[in-house]
């Protein structure tokens, strides 16, 4: 097992892997900036180190500071946790090439689902079915072009190579909006990304968004976790999640569970991954693969009984996965609702002194939570602050578990979204299941 894990993140994640590595008798460093001191998860680390001031780019952003406190502390391996560096190719060989292990998978695999382009051709290439599209970046002839969203079918969608999560990327509707679309999201891509490269794919109008967790240990073994659905959303910010997906075709969800699974093995994926997907009329379609653990992953935890960091910290270690794919059975629903430091009306981030913090509890209730009364919440970071989620036998319970843990919940001295979440728990159609990626935003009147 591996001796000493730093953890490169902060709040609950930072406080999840910290758990974990004592679960499994790893010695534990905690970077923070400076604002960061008090976070619960310092406190309860056996090293801490101040890597900046209070600015991602100077702390958790911070490749040089970063390593600095891997090697100050002779730490063994880096835990990236999600956002950050989660997902940068360039962090990952470093943290390699200063000799240190990169819990993750290897830069090359990073890089290469980085480019959403390169992604959907490897996918594709392994039998992952993935949207009609232009199967590589937009050519420069206009032609080409106007041949390709042809054959695609209007309406199509640009989208940046190097995009990702809903940046870069615009909806074309007929033909004569296409190429001056292009232009636009070419030169965005180039200043938002650096990189200009654009692909298009055919515009799905009303789908779901469904992705499926995996796990592999990079030595040919691969598992799935079977699915979540997180179609409620509003702006790209997921809301509230929940695992397994409900209401799919199980033919065709078969199929995709075990394409991503032979994905994995054959592309020698190693660590915890999402493969993300549409899902519209029965059939999925690939958009993106994320290489790094989920801020969602509880509710698959809940579901499956299994401990996705503790699985990334051993195959981190070199060890094969233990898991077989018949050992993974799903047990219930769990839902998962993230409480965020917001303005109930504007959803501005509403940071400030949490003078009172009461955490619900009760069967089959889980807290994932760096909050405690006292804590001051900067306003430099995301607005999230908790994760409360509930599993139960049906997804009936587990919502209804939500909706009263929820009444339960109390945090004063900031706003939060909590009213929100009571609201959705209960919303009848979302009970109803299968409601698609538009409806929180259509409820809400954007
Ligand atoms: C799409 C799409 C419809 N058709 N691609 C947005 C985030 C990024 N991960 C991909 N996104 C989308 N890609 C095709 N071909 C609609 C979206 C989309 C979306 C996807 C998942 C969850 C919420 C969303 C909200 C708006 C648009």
């Amino acid at each position: 097992m591996l001796d000493k894990v730093l953890i490169a993140n902060r709040g609950e994640i930072a406080l999840r892997i910290l758990r974990a590595c004592k679960e499994l008798g790893i010695k534990t460093v905690a970077v923070h900036s400076k604002i960061d001191r008090d976070l619960l998860h310092v406190r309860l680390a056996d090293e801490t180190i101040c890597i900046g001031p209070n600015p991602s780019k100077d702390s958790y952003l911070n490749i040089p500071a970063l390593i600095s406190a891997a090697e100050l502390t002779d730490t063994s391996a880096i835990h990236p946790g999600y956002g950050f560096l989660a997902e940068n190719a360039d962090f990952a060989e470093q943290v390699e090439n200063s000799g240190f292990t990169f819990i993750g998978p290897k830069a090359e695999t990073i890089r290469l689902m980085g480019d959403k382009v390169s992604a959907i051709k490897a996918m594709k290439e392994a039998g992952v079915p993935t949207v009609p599209g232009s199967n590589g970046p937009v050519p420069s002839d206009p032609e080409e072009c106007l041949k390709i969203a042809r054959e695609i079918g209007f309406p199509v969608i640009v989208k940046a190579a190097a995009g990702g999560g809903g940046r870069g990327m615009r909806v074309v509707h007929n033909e004569a909006s296409l190429l001056k679309s292009i232009s636009i999201t070419q030169s965005e891509a180039g200043s938002y990304f650096g990189d200009s490269t654009v692909y298009m794919e055919k515009f799905l109008q009303n789908p779901r968004h469904v992705e499926v967790q995996v796990i592999a240990d990079g030595q040919g073994n691969a598992v799935h976790l079977y699915d979540r659905d997180c179609s409620l959303q509003r702006r790209h910010q997921k809301v509230l999640e929940e695992a397994p997906a409900p209401m799919l075709n199980q033919e065709s969800r078969e199929k995709c569970l075990k394409a991503c699974v032979d994905a994995c093995i054959k592309i020698g994926y190693r660590g915890a991954g999402t493969f993300e997907f549409l899902y519209e009329d029965g059939h999925f379609y690939f958009i993106e693969m994320n290489t790094r653990v989920q801020v969602e992953h509880p509710v698959t935890e809940m579901v499956t009984g299994i401990d996705i960091v503790k699985e990334q910290l051993r195959i981190a270690s070199g060890q094969p996965l233990s898991i077989k794919q018949e050992d993974v059975t799903l047990k219930g629903h769990a839902v998962e609702a993230r409480i965020n430091a917001e303005d109930p009306k504007t959803f501005m981030p509403s940071p400030g002194k949490v003078n009172y913090f009461h955490a619900p509890g009760g069967m089959g209730v889980r807290v994932d939570s760096h909050l405690y009364s006292g804590y001051l919440v900067p306003p430099t970071y995301d607005s999230m602050i908790a994760k409360i989620i509930c599993h139960a036998d049906s997804r009936e319970l587990a919502l209804k578990r939500l909706s009263v843990a929820l009444e339960e919940t109390f945090v004063d001295g900031i706003k939060t979204n909590i009213a929100l979440q009571k609201d959705l728990s209960t919303d009848p159609n979302f009970i109803e299941g299968g409601v698609n990626i538009h409806y929180l935003e259509k409820k809400l009147g954007l």
